[in-house]
């Protein structure tokens, strides 16, 4: 069996174990777009613009509603009504980080509720596998996914070497609420031992750090091209932020539509090349 960033999409929409996993690989299919649009701005108005305008184009909506400054509950409302309305999944960007009882509550409860809307978060592998067992009581049950952060496209990240590849034995022992991860290339065989063969399971990799422009930022990000990520790297999603919106501080709403039919025109083709070739 091929390696399963060689399928098709909809081929993996069928097979996939986590119900999450399920319906972005559908919304890929139907949208012909692989684009998660992370959507960093404060202001709750802003918030909506963007995603109203980018919408038709991704899959995927990325949040840090952490960081919205106006937060009201019925944000959250209209955040679920531009994902009907456009068919998007939403994903917030929570990165736990604690013991198993402490993140099925912070994920559960408090003000943001995140697993009530949020039908993908993710999480650091540093607590352990006790963080899957937490998040997994209070998502399973609702057909949320888990993304574990195996690598990071900051400048000196730790999440390398060993630790990568124990972010990506953690997965394999729990494929049905693992759905894949936040790295920067494939990962079916990081982390195998000589004698191991990459098994059947299918880890979406979601990737940040991408920009058709820019190299980089002032804070130590670092970006490579749709065409990068996806054909060389093999990663399945892109996820882009200030390529597509720019800078906060003078929105162009007619720009931000432009640049997101742009980077999913990028990464439809890089696909359809990765797939077809
Ligand atoms: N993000 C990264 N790199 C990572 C991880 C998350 O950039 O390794 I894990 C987040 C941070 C930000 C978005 O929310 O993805 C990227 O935004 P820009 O495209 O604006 O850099």
């Amino acid at each position: 069996m091929s390696s399963p960033h060689l399928r098709t999409y909809a081929y993996r929409a069928q097979n996939h174990p986590n119900a999450a996993a399920r319906l972005l690989l559908e919304t890929v299919v139907r949208k012909k777009s692989n684009l998660s649009v992370s959507v960093d701005v404060t202001s709750a108005d802003d918030f909506l613009a963007i995603i109203d305008a980018v919408g038709p184009y991704v899959c995927l909506i990325k949040t840090h509603i952490d960081i919205i400054e106006d937060f009201t509950p019925g944000l959250i409302q209209k955040l679920q009504a531009l994902s009907q309305k456009h068919d998007f999944l939403i994903f917030e960007d929570r990165k736990f980080a604690d013991i198993g009882n402490t993140v099925a509550l912070q994920y559960s409860s408090g003000v943001y509720k995140i697993a009530s809307w949020a039908h993908i978060t993710n999480a650091h592998t540093v607590p352990g596998p006790s963080i899957i067992t937490g998040l997994a009581s209070v998502g399973l049950p609702l057909g949320r996914g888990l993304l574990l952060l195996a690598e990071m496209s900051s400048n000196g990240s730790l999440a390398t070497g060993s630790y990568t590849e124990e972010a990506a034995r953690m997965a394999r022992a729990n494929p049905n609420f693992v759905m894949g991860f936040i790295a920067q290339r494939r990962m079916e065989t990081v982390g195998l031992t000589t004698c191991e063969t990459a098994g059947e399971d299918d880890f979406l990799v979601l990737a940040p750090g991408v920009g058709l422009e820019s190299k980089g930022d002032a804070m130590g990000q670092q970006y490579r091209t749709p065409r990068e990520v996806i054909l060389k790297s093999g990663c399945d999603i892109i996820i882009v932020g200030r390529g597509v919106y720019g800078s906060p501080k003078n929105l162009d709403i007619q720009e931000v539509r432009n640049q997101a039919g742009r980077y999913r025109t990028a990464g439809w083709e890089a696909y359809e090349e990765r797939v077809l070739s």
